[in-house]
């Protein structure tokens, strides 16, 4: 697929992703899922008990989330179908290279694996936050890299998903992933 003709798949947002219109939209969570702060801590906070309840029973019968997997539930007091919550890896500090490699990777299924979650749920729409990018410190050029790839190699796969919004809540990522997409030709 020509990159150029991604431009009307990729859709890039300088807001709130609890405010723009998509079917589905991504949550940071933990492996917890019971909430936290930070993207999360909106979403919970917009959506109410509903998404909560709809964690507790995935704990219950599946348990953690781990890092790179994702879940779905209900979006409660929100306009969309769904929230799909995945985990993104927390940054390794230091120089262990083969630490950041993993990460790297299990930043990467993150997208992959909401991406898929989205499709089998005959979502069309999804919207990303800049996963992993707050509380857990990845770098967010290179965090943001791994995104854009990851939804490019999807594309490649699949054209079920119709949309993907990438909203960044900071003026730092809107401008990496401009420069990004425009780098590619997608903007
Ligand atoms: N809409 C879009 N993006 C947002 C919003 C929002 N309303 N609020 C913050 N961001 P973070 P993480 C951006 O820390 O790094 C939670 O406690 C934010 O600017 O939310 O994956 C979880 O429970 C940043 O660019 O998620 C986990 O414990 C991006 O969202 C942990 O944080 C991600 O920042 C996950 O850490």
């Amino acid at each position: 697929m020509k990159l150029e003709n991604l431009k009307n798949k990729i859709v890039l947002v300088k807001g709130d992703i609890t405010e723009y219109p998509a079917d589905v939209i991504v949550n940071a969570a933990n492996s917890s899922l019971m909430g936290g702060s930070g993207v999360d801590g909106a979403i919970h906070r917009k959506g109410g008990k509903e998404i909560l309840e709809d964690c507790m029973k995935i704990r219950s019968s599946q348990g953690k989330c781990n890092v790179g997997e994702a879940v779905i539930t209900r979006a409660g007091n929100m306009p969309f179908k769904n929230v799909i919550h995945t985990v993104g890896p927390v940054w390794q500090l230091g120089k262990n290279k083969e630490k950041k490699l993993f990460a790297e990777k299990l930043l990467k299924k993150a997208y992959i694996s909401s991406l898929e979650l989205a499709e089998k749920n005959k979502l069309k729409i999804i919207s990303f936050p800049n996963i992993s990018t707050g509380i857990y410190r990845f770098p967010k050029e290179l965090a943001a890299k791994i995104a854009i790839n990851a939804v490019i190699e999807y594309f490649e796969k699949s054209d079920f998903i119709e949309k993907v919004n990438f909203i960044c809540f900071e003026d730092e990522n809107f401008e990496i992933y401009q420069n990004i997409l425009n780098e590619k030709g997608i903007m």
